[in-house]
């Protein structure tokens, strides 16, 4: 097991609470290795020259985030792909009204974004207020690549784009608060998208666009009331690892 330590302190009261910044430290460690590292994040901040720590916040956090499991749904055009798509969504848990805003704004896209869009699952209200930019899933890749290459193979699954977009959507759908995610690619050729939740994994859909069309996009669904900042902060700065469950080889 790997875990990620941060620590931050302050003195005069927590960081938002007006206090002023003494110290912080991150580290990844094997679980044996824990207690030094937190007693040693201690001491440094009650020992720091530049003074003493009032507030000390710890985080322990286990970094891996179990695979999602992989299926296909029947869709051989782009029409049928969007209404699969939306019965995933809905499936997952997502509104319809929600889910069928989301897509529309997806379609409605005249030129991809680097990052996904994050909407409320029920009232399908965007909320990342991360503009044309959007919010970029980053910092995760599988624990042992060449069993996941494996893993991809006996599965029948081709190519760096399912082999990206697995992680991808396992780091996602681990995140707290996520309801489910709705994917297709920006590359004019590559047709095939996907919906994932935590629940029912990652769900393929063969077609969700014309071919040569080169505007994609992507799309987090999350519960209403979800802390829009701790989110991004998950999906943008926290290492995440994702393991294979059960028999699989990852
Ligand atoms: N985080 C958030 N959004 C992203 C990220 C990221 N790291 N990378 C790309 N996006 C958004 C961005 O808006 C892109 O335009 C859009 O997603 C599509 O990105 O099972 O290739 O990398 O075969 O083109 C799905 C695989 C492939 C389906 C998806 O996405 C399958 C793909 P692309
Ligand atoms: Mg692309």
């Amino acid at each position: 097991m790997l875990y990620s330590v941060k620590m931050r302190s302050a003195q005069g009261g927590a960081h938002e609470l007006g206090g002023r910044h003494i110290s912080g430290a991150e580290r990844i460690l094997p679980g044996d290795q824990l207690d030094y590292a937190v007693l040693t994040m201690l001491h440094r901040a009650r020992e720091h020259e530049r003074g003493c720590a009032d507030f000390i916040s710890l985080k322990v956090e286990e970094i891996y985030k179990p695979l999602l499991a992989f299926s296909t749904c029947k869709a051989a055009t782009a029409a049928e792909g969007h209404r699969a798509a939306i019965d995933e969504l809905v499936r997952a848990g997502v509104s319809i009204n929600a889910a069928a805003r989301g897509l529309a704004m997806l379609n409605g896209l005249t030129d991809s974004m680097r990052g996904a869009m994050v909407l409320d699952a029920e009232s399908g209200l965007r909320i990342d207020g991360m503009g044309e930019r959007g919010v970029r899933a980053s910092k995760m890749d599988c624990v042992d690549s060449r069993g996941y290459d494996d893993y991809l193979q006996q599965s029948g699954l081709v190519g760096d784009h399912v082999r990206e977009a697995l992680v991808l959507a396992s780091k996602v759908a681990g995140a707290e608060g996520m309801v489910a995610e709705l994917c297709w690619s920006d590359d004019p050729n590559y047709v095939t998208g996907y919906v994932a939740s935590p629940v029912y994994g990652y769900r393929r859909i063969p077609v969700m666009k014309e071919r040569g069309n080169g505007v994609g996009g992507r799309i987090f669904f999350v519960r209403p009331n979800t802390d829009v900042a701790k989110l991004i902060n998950y999906l943008e700065e926290q290492v995440v690892l994702i393991k294979p469950q059960e028999a699989l080889t990852c």
